[in-house]
């Protein structure tokens, strides 16, 4: 399938999404997002494919949601349209692990689309941000909540309302991200990352990933019952037979999903 704003390859069981709109420094449009949406769907149900990378250009992952596209719009037309929500919940609805590889620029809806996935690797030229205010305007994808919840609130707050970008050391040191390595590492650390997940059992890759999402929504109670039964429920794959064998026979496990 050929993309207009996004490029994918598909290798070694990972499937990398690169946006690809360098004139608007990947900006998020219609376009480019239902593109999105389109090859992680594409990716989930691919059997090949066992973990998603999405990263943009060196200078940004995303400088935003396309502010000429939104310009003219009115308060009918975002709310008429419910400007991203489907795309924002088609992407939240994908179950194989997503990494965000970010180099450069993350603003605005660039940095809620990283937050939407499972976890951020980046390059210490990262820039991460919510200057939406400075366009009269404030975060619509996830930057007040998703945010909030990655660094708490006194530093959420202090980027949306100020509209100051956050550098790779202090995201790191907040939690936004996972690692930070040098620019030109990004790409290698993400895909060995992705590798690392490949080789797991896909079904307990999935599991983790829907009981890790739950706390989000859950109490702790709830939450734990909810890890409590999965975790019992891994016992009735062959999965789980192989990886305690090879353990004990000293070998690396040979998972096969099942
Ligand atoms: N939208 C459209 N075009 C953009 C965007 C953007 N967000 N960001 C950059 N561009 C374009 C520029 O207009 C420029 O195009 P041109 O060459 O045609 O003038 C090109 O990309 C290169 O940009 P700059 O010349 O500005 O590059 P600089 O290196 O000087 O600056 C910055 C880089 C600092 C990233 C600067 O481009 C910038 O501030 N960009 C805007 C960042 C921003 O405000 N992002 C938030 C956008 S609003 C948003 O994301 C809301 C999301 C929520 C949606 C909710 C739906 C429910």
């Amino acid at each position: 399938m050929a993309f207009e704003t996004i490029i994918v390859d598909v290798e070694d069981h990972i499937a990398l999404i690169r946006l690809n709109r360098p004139d608007a420094l990947n900006a998020l449009n219609a376009e480019l997002l239902s593109e999105l949406v389109e090859a992680l769907k594409d990716a989930q149900t691919n059997e090949k494919v066992r973990c998603i990378v999405v990263t943009g250009s060196e200078k940004a992952f995303a400088a935003g949601a396309d502010i000429k596209m939104m310009s003219e719009k009115s308060f009918v037309d975002v709310f008429t349209e419910d400007l991203f929500t489907p795309e924002s919940h088609e992407i939240g609805r994908i179950r194989k692990p997503i990494i965000a590889a970010v180099s450069g620029y993350a603003l605005g809806g660039g940095c809620e689309l990283a937050m939407m996935c499972d976890f951020i690797i980046c390059s210490d030229t990262a820039k991460f941000g919510q200057p939406e205010i400075n366009l009269g305007v404030m975060a619509g994808l996830g930057g007040t909540q998703r945010l909030t919840r990655a660094v708490g609130k006194a530093k959420s707050m202090d980027m949306n309302l100020t509209g100051r970008f956050m550098d790779a050391e202090e995201a790191e040191r907040a939690g936004l991200v996972s690692r930070v390595v040098p620019g030109k590492e990004l790409m290698k650390e993400a895909m060995s990352a992705a590798s690392k997940i490949a080789e797991k059992s896909m079904i307990t890759v999935m599991a983790i990933k829907e009981a890790t999402n739950r706390s989000f929504e859950m109490t702790l109670n709830e939450g734990l019952l909810f890890e409590r039964r999965v975790f019992h429920s891994l016992f009735a794959t062959e999965d789980q037979k192989e990886g305690m064998a090879a353990f004990s026979e000293k070998r690396q496990p040979q998972f096969r999903d099942k």
